[in-house]
Order: C-alpha cells, then structure tokens, then sequence
C-alpha cells in the first residue's frame, strides 16, 4: 500500500511548531536510515514530512516499549550484548536470563533526570544480578566437585535412599501405609557376624549353609510361590494351616537367607512378597501358625533390613488376624476365615476351647505390631489375654492347655510343656526380656509357672534323666514330645537373666533337659529323634508307641542346644548338634531337598515326602548359630520367637530403635 493512501488522516496545517521541530530534529536520522531515498528523490511535502516524522516516532516507541515491556526471556538477547564473561552468562542462562543489566545500560539518554534515576536503579539490579550468578556458579561447581569425588555406589546409594524416603513420605502423606509412623532405621547389631577363626568350625558353618542352599534351591525349583515342598514327588506341599496364603517358605526364611548371606535368593523372596504375597484370600487360617510364620517372619526381615514392604504387609495380615479376638473373653479363636472375619475352635478341642499354646504366643508379634503401626489395638488384645489369664484360678499353679472363650473358663485339666503349652511359656519369659525386663508381671508369671512345673511335671527317671511330664487332670503322664525340648534352652536362657539363686538351678536343669532329648536322639537307628518318647514300662527316652516314632526335621532339640553353647561354651553341645547334622544329611537329604521321616527306629528310611517351612525358619538357622561366634545375633539384643524369628529388644524410654542399632 502507497503511504499516501494513509495521507487523509494526518492532514495538517503546514509548518506549525511540534512538526518542525521534529522535522529540523530528525532530519539526519531520517536521512541516516535512507527513508529519502525510498521515498524518492524529489523533496518531501510537509505533511508528508510530517506524518513520516510521526511513523517514525511510534516506530522508536515501539523499540523502547519491547525493551521494557517483553517477558523475561526476550531480554536475553539484549543483555547478552552487554556481559563479556561468557561463563557468567552460561551459568545464569540456566536462571532467569540476563535481566536488567543489559537493558539499564541501554535505556540511558532518554531524558537527562528520569534517564540517572533508570540508570542508577539498573545498575543497582545489575550488581544484584552478578552477585547472585556468581553464587549459583560456585554452587554449581561446588556440586559437580562433590559428585565426581563419588564412587558410582555411593551414588547409587543417595539415589535410592532418596526414592525410599520420597515413598516412605508419599505413604505417610497419603494416610495409606495402614497409619505407620515414619521410623528412622538404623542397621541392626549383628545380623551379619564374622567368619568363626576355628577353620573346623568354619567348615561345620560353610556346611549348614549349603544345606539351607539346597532345601532353597528345590523348593524354587519345584514349588516357587507355593507353601512347602514335597522333595520325592518334587512338587507342591499345601497345609490347611495356612488357608490358601501362599508362600510360607518363602516368608519363614527370610531371615535364614539374611543372616547366611544368601542375598540373591533374599532378595528373589523380596520379589515374590513384592508381587504375591496376598492375604486377601477367602478361606480360613490358623492364627497361631500364622502369626508365628508370617507375622513374625516379616517383622523379623523388616526389623534386619529395614525394607518397608516387610513392616507394611506383617501389620496389613496383623490387622487381618483382628476379628479372631471378637469373642466374649477376648481369649481369641484358633481357627479365623480372613474373608468373612468369622472364627471358631478346633472341633477336636476340649468343649470348644481355645488353646493355650496358641492364643498364649501373640504377644511378642503383637507387641511389635502395635510398636511399628503406631496402633495400639494389637498390644490391648495380648494385654487382654493376659488379663483373663490372671482373674483365673490355676489348679496347683499350672495352666491347663484348654480355655473356653465364651465363659473364659478353663477347659479340661490338662497341662502341658509340649504340644498345645510350649510356646506360652516361652513367650512370657521372652516378654518380659522383650520390654527390656520392664514388663514385671510377665517375669512374675513365668517364675511362678516354672516353679509349678518343677513341682508337679519335672521327674528324673532310674536312670537319672531328667523329663518333664504331662499332667492330666492330677495324674502324670511319663511321656516327652521332641516339642518340650526347646525347654531346656527356655530354663537356661531365663536363669542367665533371673536372680542370683535361680540362676544355677535352672541353667542345670536345661543341661539336664538338653542331655535328655541327646538320649531320646542317640538311642534311634538314625540319631534323629521320635516325635515323643516315654519313661515307663522299663525305657527311658524311647518311643514305644508307632504313632510316636516319626521325626518332620522339627528344631527343638538344637534350639536349646543353641541356647546351652551360647550360655556355658560346653563343647558337649557342638558336638551333639554336629551328630544331628550328619543324621540329617544321611537320612534325610534326598535329591529334592530334605524330607521327615516316618520311623526313626528303623535301618531303612520311610520318607513322609514334606520339606517343613520351619526346617529353613529354625532348624538351620539354629545350627548355622551354634557354629558361628556369639557376635552373630547377639542374645541380649535379640528375641527369637517362637519360629525363630527375630524380634529386637524394645529398650527402656522408647529408645529401643537407637539401642539396637548401634
Ligand atoms: C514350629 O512351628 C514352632 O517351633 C512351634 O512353636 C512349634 N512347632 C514347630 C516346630 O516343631
């Protein structure tokens, strides 16, 4: 479009002061940018001068007006023209652009006075910009400096404790970590220990752990994700026990793994937990199988590696047992569908009781749910057992092993350190060393309980074995499982922290208990011991009963032969225990893995076809400790429940997680 054609609107009288003043102005300029020439060379109209002279002008506006007025970003250019250190720039390039140093410097000479003051305050701005660049050039390289001094582990290692912290804040953030509390972990005392310095010992060790590799490597290999193995037919073992929850090798041998430094078959088990592991199921469970097995197991992995998948699914299935407790008495059921929260007793237990070994082994796992949740619920429903516990009468000062959780009664009179007792007694000494000795009325309960059963159940046989016998209703039973073993392991370990004059009685009679489940051991065929022996109609220590003479790898004996070797160093037990491992290897061991054994009396083994979860959870970690150093697991740091899962001493003042990770 000609310019004349814009020429009407800017009609104007000619001459007049605003137009030649311009015009005498900018005349150069207008001659210096060659508008003549364009225009042609024949002389200019003054209306033409005078509307070229304001096009002009707007055009000048318009620059200024860009120099103010664009983003941030559109003034790099501009400043780039006034910095010449180009490493300067290329720091702040990574901030804000040049900002208004550049422009400052540019803006001066429109009008003397405003021109100072936008020049004094550019400068100002200018020498706040350069300082700040400057600072975030010697941070940056400051960073740089740092990160190459890294080893590429270390870096590593930053990165991914920062993801394990951003989820650790995401889930609290979200509220749906089931209302864990944020726990700083520290590693824990002597879940790796040194290698033993005795090179026979260290052999004995390097032994039980290609055991625990191979009873692994055939359950991986032929029952992955399920929940035993049967070695001879070389698949799948399922147990009503645990409902259908899979996966409870893998879960009862975490720690096994851990403490052997088995890590890629670890951290393989972490994967499935990760992927599998579901409690979601409908069908019914045992709680205390499952709660010793899976609760504990997966406290005892979180509390060795603090991995919060491990904390997160042990109060998940934790919460899951709660409705077992939805009884009259509180005295919870044996017996608990996951689905429906609908539980009951075994039908074969005496007028619908609950039983005492299993309701009386919650407490150490529920004491740490409560600890590691945050929710007190888990440890008010032990408590409460606990409490009923007390308001009852005890016949002689025993516990009968049968308690109806509708009257909260007692059911028959039977009392038992074996099967369906065991482990309540266990648990209240390790109760009261759990809480740092603090929990006083669990000390009281398990002197007063030890006492009675030194009273009415210990004898000593002719031959001066020492048993403990069950007790039905008044009369004794001369009869000891493979299962009252772990006994004498409990008298030791409860002497070691009671008074002077408990001390050496009770380390002596676990001695005497230990030496008599060696006998019920050493007089087998396979040095393996029956599921119970008697002290009646002329032998000692000897299954009479075939129904009695079979032995499923169960660890009682080699647990208290544990506890013996870390208390007294004999060496007596070292090599008992070693008898044990080559019995096991002879008679047990098959290609598939490891297998119980139908009659321990006989030359020819029968084999039952089962790898038990708790041969990798107890037997072999048992034996692994009874060839490593007292540095490994140490006992004043560490509780073993009753599946030997380990479960840290909660210290005086909550400082338990400082104590034990020292
Ligand atoms: C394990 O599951 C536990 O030791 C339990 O307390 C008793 N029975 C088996 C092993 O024999």
């Amino acid at each position: 479009m000609p310019m004349g054609g814009l020429l009407p609107m800017f009609n104007s009288p000619p001459g007049g002061g605003l137009g030649s003043g311009l015009g005498g102005g900018g005349g150069g300029t207008i001659g210096g940018l060659g508008i003549r020439k364009v225009a042609g060379p024949g002389a200019f109209r003054l209306t033409e001068k005078f509307v070229l002279l304001l096009v002009f002008s707007a055009f000048i506006t318009l620059c200024f007006g860009a120099i103010f007025f664009l983003p941030d970003s559109s003034k790099l250019l501009s400043g780039v023209f006034f910095h010449s250190n180009s490493a300067l720039q290329s720091a702040s390039d990574h901030k804000q652009g040049l900002g208004l140093g550049g422009i400052g410097a540019g803006s001066k000479g429109e009008g003397e006075g405003e021109g100072e003051r936008a020049a004094a305050v550019a400068a100002a701005a200018a020498a706040d910009n350069l300082a700040k660049i400057r600072e975030d050039h010697e941070r940056a390289l400051r960073e740089a400096k740092e990160t190459l001094q890294k080893l590429p582990e270390e870096i590593q290692k930053d990165i991914l404790q920062e993801k394990e912290q951003v989820l650790q804040n995401e889930l609290l953030n979200k509220g749906n970590a089931g209302g864990l509390p944020h726990l700083d972990f520290r590693p824990p005392i002597g879940a790796i220990g040194r290698e033993p310095t005795d090179p026979e010992i260290r052999l004995k060790r390097a032994k039980i752990k290609e055991m625990m590799k191979h009873a692994w490597d055939n359950y991986k290999h032929y029952a992955w994700g399920l929940n035993e193995l049967k070695p001879l037919s070389k698949k799948g073992h399922s147990s009503s026990l645990f409902g259908n929850i899979q996966g409870a090798t893998i879960v009862d041998a975490l720690d096994t793994l851990y403490i052997m430094e088995m890590k890629d078959e670890f951290r393989e088990a972490k994967e499935w937990i990760e992927k599998y592991l579901d409690f979601n199921v409908n069908a019914e469970i045992s709680v205390f199988e499952v709660n010793i097995r899976f609760v504990g197991g997966l406290l005892s992995a979180y509390y060795l590696t603090g991995e919060e998948i491990f904390r997160r699914k042990a109060v998940e299935l934790g919460e899951k047992l709660l409705p077992a407790f939805h009884t009259p008495s509180g005295i919870p059921w044996a017996l608990l569908n996951l689905k429906s929260g609908i539980g009951r007793n075994w039908p074969w237990a005496s007028g619908g009781s609950s039983i005492l070994a299993e309701f009386g082994t919650l407490h150490l796992e529920f004491v740490h749910l409560s600890h590691l949740s945050g929710n007190p619920v888990f440890a008010e429903k032990v408590f409460g057992i606990r409490n009923v516990l007390n308001s009852l009468d005890k016949p002689q000062g025993l516990y009968p092993n049968y308690l109806n959780p509708s009257s909260g009664q007692w059911g028959q009179h039977h009392v038992s350190v074996g099967g369906l007792g065991d482990s309540f007694y266990e648990y209240l000494l390790k109760a009261w060393l759990m809480s740092d000795k603090t929990d006083l009325e669990a000390k009281k309960m398990y002197f007063a309980a030890v006492q009675a059963i030194e009273t009415h159940l210990i004898r000593k046989s002719s031959g001066g074995l020492t048993y403990i016998a069950e007790w039905k209703g008044g009369l004794l039973e001369h009869k000891m499982g493979h299962l009252t073993c772990f006994a004498g392991g409990m008298f030791a370990l409860g002497a070691a922290c009671a008074s002077p004059e408990l001390t050496q009685r009770h380390i002596e009679l676990g001695a005497e208990i230990a030496r008599t489940c060696y006998e019920s051991y050493n007089r087998t065929a396979m040095k393996l011991g029956p599921e119970a022996f008697r002290f009646d109609g002329g032998v000692e220590a000897i299954a009479t009963r075939q129904s009695e003479k079979y032995y499923i790898l169960r660890p009682e004996v080699v647990e208290t032969y544990m506890y013996m070797w870390r208390l007294t160093h004999d060496p007596k037990y070292r090599k008992w225990a070693w008898e044990a491992v080559e019995a096991l290897e002879k008679h047990c061991r098959v290609d598939g893995g490891y297998s119980g054994l139908r009659d321990v009396y006989l030359k020819q083994e029968t084999y039952d076809d089962v790898q038990q979860s708790f041969f990798l959870a107890e037997t072999l970690k048992y034996l692994y400790l009874l060839f490593s150093d007292d540095d490994l697991l140490p006992l004043e740091h560490w509780i073993f429940n009753t599946e030997a899962h380990l479960l840290p001493v909660l210290r005086k003042g909550g400082q338990e997680l400082e104590e034990n990770h020292k």
